[in-house]
């Protein structure tokens, strides 16, 4: 069954509810105009959400938190209300009768108070008498167009997958996104022998390190762009260590950060980047386009190089979705790694990606990523088996399939690489100190 509703409006309207979820429980042209068959698929199914809709697009109903049924009494309920729908605003009209909120009768479908009446006497209609139990406008509420084209009737479910309070606070508007755009434009490195802060992506095969690239990219140029070949393959399809630039636009100046792409991990030995491969990359001896050769690890060792060619920050990317199937060979491979990391004192961050594919909150709108307890629980998860702080872990959405961009996406991303910028400065914070120290 679809409700008339669009992706958008039912989201809407779940958010006026608290996060929460529909489930259909009736449909007007599909079970019949009839109140016995509406009492028959509602009665007795805790809280709901009435919707009508008429000819002239007005969409409009009522929210109870009480049983429909046919006691012949009425209900107090004083979280109650009547809401209207533009299909940009919603409007919500509370009870102001609260013993008297909603009517248990038999002969018509839902009934709030006495004032909004759906289906009397089996009619497609709706009464509609405003102002003794609910105080709402009729114009703006139906228009006065009192013929139903559709009744529809959800239960509402707690979202119980969904936290009370987003576990960190992001801001989703386009405001936010130029901010993110202008200080990652105006950073610059604290040391004034380094330009550009470089940030190593490491990860497991099809994690998407390559399309973090192009994701950031994208943003950058304004619309979605695939420079870096990225997709799905059993072995890593990227082979070459490529330092990839970005620049502020077409034809704008390059961004003081370099991301660097490496071939994915895998977990036996002699296949994929190669351990002492990492170690050369975060030295600064792999020159650029360098080709992998798993079972021959670099050999030349550019001892020339200084600070502004070493990695200032690392960034593990890793699936969302296999965060629990996690190898422990895997496991113990990025833990060698992230050992030697250490030692060099690189800060390290992690990158889960695949949000949406891990969680279909969140696949429905992005903005869910903070209040949707299986991401939190992932997130927990990965820092535990990465020895990374749930403060350094941070989910992304890459574009993969998207031929536009989009804002929470955008603003996801770029949160992101703000972060492995706060990081890159840390480092340099430590790298100065030493030098003052020697
Ligand atoms: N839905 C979804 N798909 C993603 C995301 N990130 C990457 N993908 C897809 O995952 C696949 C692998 O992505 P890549 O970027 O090639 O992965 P990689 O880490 O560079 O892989 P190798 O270079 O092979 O090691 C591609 O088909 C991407 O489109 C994401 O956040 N969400
Ligand atoms: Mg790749």
């Amino acid at each position: 069954m679809e409700t008339k509703l669009t992706k958008e409006q039912e989201r809407e309207l779940c958010r006026l509810l608290g996060n929460v979820k529909l489930r259909f429980l009736y449909k007007a042209t599909v079970h019949g105009h009839t109140a016995a068959v509406f009492h028959q698929l509602c009665d007795r199914q805790g809280p709901t959400l009435t919707i009508g809709y008429n000819s002239s697009g007005c969409i409009f109903g009522g929210y109870t938190t009480k049983d429909f049924g046919v006691t012949g009494q009425y209900v107090q309920d004083d979280k109650a209300f009547l809401f209207s729908y533009n299909g940009r605003n919603i409007v919500k009209y509370p009870v102001t009768n609260i013993t008297q909120a909603l009517y248990q009768v038999s002969s018509t479908g839902p009934y709030f108070g006495n004032d909004l009446i759906f289906l009397p006497n089996n009619t497609r209609t709706v009464q509609s008498t405003p102002g003794n139990y609910y105080n709402f406008n009729a114009v703006e509420m139906h228009g006065n167009n009192l013929k139903l084209t559709e009744c529809e009737v959800f239960q509402v479910e707690e979202g119980i997958d969904f936290l009370e309070k987003p576990w960190r606070n992001i801001i989703w508007e386009a405001e936010r996104k130029k901010e993110l755009i202008e200080s990652i434009k105006q950073y610059k490195p604290i040391i004034s022998s380094v330009s550009r802060a470089k940030v190593l992506l490491i990860g497991p095969v099809g994690a998407g390190k390559s399309s973090f690239f192009n994701s950031i990219n994208s943003i950058f140029r304004g619309h979605v762009a695939n420079q870096a070949l990225s997709g799905s393959s059993s072995t890593s399809l990227t082979t070459r260590f490529r330092t990839y630039s970005v620049k502020a636009g077409r034809e704008g100046k390059p961004l003081p950060i370099i991301l660097c792409d490496t071939m994915g991990l895998e977990e036996a030995t002699g296949v994929g980047i190669d351990v002492d491969d990492v170690i050369s990359i975060l030295k600064g001896h792999m020159p650029n386009r360098h080709q992998f050769h798993p079972s021959v690890p670099l050999q030349t060792v550019d001892k020339s190089a200084q600070l502004k060619d070493q990695i200032h920050c690392v960034a593990y990317v890793i699936d969302g979705c296999k965060v629990s199937i996690m190898s422990a060979k895997m496991e113990a491979k990025l833990s060698a790694i992230r050992w030697k990391i250490n030692r060099l004192g690189i800060p390290q961050l992690v990158l889960m990606t695949k949000v949406d594919e891990a969680c279909p909150d969140v696949a429905d709108d992005l903005r869910n990523i903070y209040v949707s307890q299986y991401i939190r629980t992932k997130a927990q998860e990965v820092s535990v088996r990465l020895g990374v702080p749930l403060s350094c872990v941070l989910p992304v959405k890459n574009y993969s399939e998207e031929l536009e961009l989009d804002l929470s996406t955008d603003i996801l991303l770029l949160t992101a690489l703000v972060q492995m910028l706060r990081s890159t400065d840390s480092y340099f914070d430590d790298v100065s100190e030493l030098d003052v120290h020697d």
